[in-house]
């Protein structure tokens, strides 16, 4: 899996390549949504539709080889293909499709603050996102009367940028396997049709994910997964050392730097060529 052999000259030595975000490809053959739709008008009506989910997320680990925590810092989740939802209300209908419909981080540039791995298992929250696409629809008979009196046309589109969202939950499974890094993600979105009109609707998207990667490269000394060697690794470093025999566990195996099991005081001299300061 690692490549280090030698001691600390080594670790060193191939400090080159950093470790930073991991892009992880959603498999979009393993990957869903389920999209629903509900209007009230008189009554509720409802329609589901299911799509593929595609495109990515980008996350980073403090410890590639066996992560303790997990930042998001990135996701686009495309709904792969086209949702047809069809409300019938017996005095008219709504007829209408999704399309180009994506979800994405709203936040950019700002990963959010790592969370704990315990059994392969995490949970992100309050994770800002935002959904682009357009609904396209036609409104017929009375249907079309109530949705007049919102101010809506009869045939029309909304464009879904103008919903916000409510920041997510996302509950999630990472795995390290050789270099391959896979994670699964669940998220469940709710939102109203007309944030301005509520009790006209809501749609909602339940979306299961699988995504896989490559693990990304060591950064020998950097515990922390942010590709420096600070203070921030110097506590991580002296919570993991146990002197010689003890194998280290969980995130400790990245402080063992020279790869025979143990944190120890040789594994610490190579974490002092490492340092980069504070
Ligand atoms: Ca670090
Ligand atoms: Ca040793
Ligand atoms: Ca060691």
């Amino acid at each position: 899996m690692r490549s280090l052999c030698c001691g600390s000259l080594a670790v060193v030595l191939v400090s080159t390549a950093a470790a930073g975000p991991i892009e992880l490809q959603i498999d979009q053959t393993q990957s869903t949504a389920d999209v629903e739709l509900c209007l009230t008008i008189l009554f509720t009506a409802c329609d589901t539709d299911t799509t593929p989910v595609a495109e990515s997320v980008t996350v980073s680990l403090d410890c590639p080889i066996a992560p303790g925590d997990i930042s998001l810092h990135d996701f686009v989740f495309q709904l792969a293909e086209d949702v047809a939802l069809n409300l019938s209300f017996g005095f008219g209908d709504f007829d209408s499709i999704g399309y180009d419909v994506e979800v994405t981080y709203a936040d950019a540039g700002n990963p959010l603050p790592p969370v704990a791995v315990s059994d392969n298992a995490f949970a992100f929250t309050n994770v800002p996102a935002q959904v682009t696409g357009l609904l396209a629809y036609e409104a017929t008979g009375l249907v079309c009367n109530a949705f007049s009196s919102y101010g809506y046309d009869c045939i029309g589109a909304i464009d879904l940028i103008t919903i916000p969202l409510d920041p997510l939950d996302m509950d999630g499974t990472i795995t390290v396997s050789g270099n391959d890094v896979t994670l699964t993600l669940d998220t469940f979105i709710s939102a109203p049709v007309d944030p301005a009109n509520p009790e006209l609707g809501t749609f909602t998207i339940d979306a299961t994910m699988l995504a896989g990667g490559v693990s990304p490269s060591l950064w020998p000394g950097d515990l922390t997964g942010d590709d420096r060697v600070d203070l921030a690794d110097h506590g991580r470093f002296v919570g993991c050392l146990a002197g010689p025999g003890p194998a280290a566990i969980g995130a400790c195996q990245c402080a063992d730097l020279d790869e025979d099991d143990d944190v120890d005081l040789e594994d610490f001299a190579g974490f002092q060529v490492a340092f980069e300061g504070p």
